[in-house]
């Protein structure tokens, strides 16, 4: 579990690096996980500290360096359109039909916590504008 007191606590802490993370043994199964989708490229599962009824963490299998958004190469963007392609699909897996929140946090500004890029999928209840 996270000892850290919050999020943006956790999201502060470290400073960002490409080193192995928590999500490289939710692949390899070596640690457990509540997986909603699977295919070859990606992988989704919900998230341990769940900030919405539905809230679902998409990684892609083989982080090639893609710690965060703002590393995107160009070689990066097949995986970048696989991993909003399967938030679209998982939406409508999860019964999300009256819309829901995409989010990609970049960076200790943008109180991103895990070194390996994912998008949040969030839903079933109303979201706010602006977030927090
Ligand atoms: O989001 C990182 C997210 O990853 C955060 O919402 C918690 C989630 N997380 C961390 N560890 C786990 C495990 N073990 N299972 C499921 N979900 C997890 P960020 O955008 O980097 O703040």
């Amino acid at each position: 579990g996270r000892s850290m007191a919050s999020e943006k606590d956790a999201a502060l802490a470290p400073v960002p690096n490409d080193n192995p993370t928590i999500f490289d043994k939710i692949i390899k199964k070596e640690i457990p996980s509540t997986v909603v989708y699977e295919d070859e490229k990606v992988l989704a599962f919900r998230d341990i500290n769940p900030q919405a009824p539905t809230h679902i963490v998409i990684i892609p299998k083989v982080k090639d360096g893609l710690t965060g958004l703002s590393k995107a190469e160009e070689r990066h963007v097949e995986i970048l359109g696989c991993l909003l392609y399967a938030a679209k699909v998982i939406a409508k897996q999860e019964g999300l039909e009256d819309g829901y929140r995409i989010v990609i946090n970049d960076g200790p500004s943008g109180c991103q916590s895990v070194y390996h890029i994912h998008v949040h999928l969030l839903g079933g209840r109303q979201m706010n504008w602006p977030p927090g």
